[in-house]
């Protein structure tokens, strides 16, 4: 086959089970599961699946779920049915549960739960037992999903049940979110401890853009001998950042965060939506820069669980996703920028054919993030920072 080799020293896990591709939203709802088949193909093409461990995740168990999520919340997604959003005896249900647009109701909602759950499940568990240094699963990274309610069409919370797993074993776990949106669910999740520190990067306009959280000062509890204050770090931008930018701001928050916090793993979601051209995001982001941000966070040589997330232009999401998958086998350099002639659904792809479009020049969103409040946003963070290290 073609090249690429197993990774020299570590071991890289791929979970993923093919059940989780035909769910579909609804008609004209922006998240595609099929975007995971575009990735998978894409993967295959390139020949770097003979480079990894593949598993085929299972199911989370309703069990493994209820570790976050309230009982009743998993009863209701176990039961629901799609006509039931229009049976109005239910209105009360689903207004409880936040049922509607973005979260709505589908054929196989608890399957396609449960398959993305059990990826990250999967993941964390070949961590802690030293069966892999860096376990991937892109269905996971569903940021948004709360304890007793679905949100930003996210329903169970992947990253908080694997995030648990590795507390098992870890004293400390660092979480780094580069989707455009802000990992809300997951700083919640563990607001008020220091086991766990939250980091996102995020387009910020509390009114205009969802979720509206995620304020530079909003660090934790405000309480000082709460012992999650200071715990969550956010990093709100602007329209428009560009890859240079994004790349120093993540390099200089993540480094000192790691310096300082010293975790024994690290859970990153790659959100696909933080690249140009996304259908709901605003960054300038190309498939390079998010890479980039993977690529560093790889340096520190830690237990290393990486997730999906947003993503609303699924060609990019799978360039991205594939590009990502090829830096974590240490095969960038291996990989062609042409996209193979061999690979599946290859239309997709044109009339390019790149695996680096320049999507920052395609529609170029004005930057409204000046180095001088990047700069402001940092010296905030390393001050934080102090504050947490007590
Ligand atoms: O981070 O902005 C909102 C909430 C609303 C506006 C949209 N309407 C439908 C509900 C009320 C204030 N929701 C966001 C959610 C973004 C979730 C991001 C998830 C993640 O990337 C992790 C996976 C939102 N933005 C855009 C839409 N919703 C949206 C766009 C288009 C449609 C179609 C289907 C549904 C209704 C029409 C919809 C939602
Ligand atoms: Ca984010
Ligand atoms: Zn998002």
């Amino acid at each position: 086959h073609n090249g690429i080799a197993r990774p020299k020293g570590y071991r890289v896990s791929w979970h993923a089970n093919p059940a989780v591709e035909p769910h579909h939203f609804g008609q004209s709802h922006p998240m595609k599961p099929w975007r995971l088949t575009l990735t998978k193909q894409l993967v295959i093409a390139y020949g770097m699946h003979h480079a990894m461990d593949l598993y085929l995740s299972r199911a989370a168990t309703f069990e493994e779920m209820a570790e976050f999520h309230k009982a009743d919340y998993l009863d209701f997604l176990k039961q629901v049915m799609p006509g039931d959003m229009e049976v109005p005896e239910q209105g009360d249900r689903m207004a409880t549960y936040n049922i509607g647009d973005d979260c709505p109701i589908f054929d196989g909602l608890y399957n396609y739960c449960s398959l993305y759950a059990g990826g990250t499940v999967d993941a964390a568990r070949k961590l802690v037992n030293n069966q892999s240094e860096i376990a991937i699963n892109w269905s996971g990274g569903l940021h948004h999903a709360k304890k007793g309610e679905a949100s930003g069409f996210c329903y169970v919370n992947d990253i908080v049940l694997g995030i648990l797993q590795l507390l098992r074993h870890h004293a400390r776990v660092m979480y780094i979110d580069i989707d455009v949106h802000h990992g809300d669910g997951v700083e919640q999740a563990f607001w008020s401890t220091d086991r766990v520190l939250t980091v996102s990067f995020h387009k910020y306009d509390k009114d205009n853009f969802f979720p509206g959280t995620g304020g530079l000062d909003s660090t934790g509890p405000s309480h000082p001998l709460n012992p999650g204050a200071h715990h969550a770090i956010n990093v709100p931008l602007n329209d428009g950042i560009e890859d240079d930018d994004y790349l120093q701001l993540f390099k200089e928050v993540i480094g000192s965060c790691v310096e300082t916090y010293n975790p024994g793993s690290i859970v990153l979601q790659c959100g696909a939506d933080s690249l140009g051209c996304d259908r709901l995001g605003c960054f300038n982001l190309n498939v390079t820069g998010h890479g980039a941000c993977v690529a560093y966070t790889k340096t520190f040589g830690i237990p290393l669980l990486v997730v999906g997330g947003g993503g609303y232009t699924p060609r990019n999401v799978s360039r991205a996703w594939a590009h990502e998958t090829s830096i974590l086998l240490d095969a960038a350099d291996k990989i062609d920028p042409n996209i193979p002639e061999t690979v599946a659904f290859r239309n997709h792809f044109g009339p390019d054919y790149s695996l680096f479009p320049p999507l920052s020049e395609m529609r170029r969103i004005e930057n409204k993030n000046p180095r001088s409040y990047l700069a402001t946003v940092v010296m905030a963070i390393k001050e934080q920072l102090r504050y947490m290290q007590g």
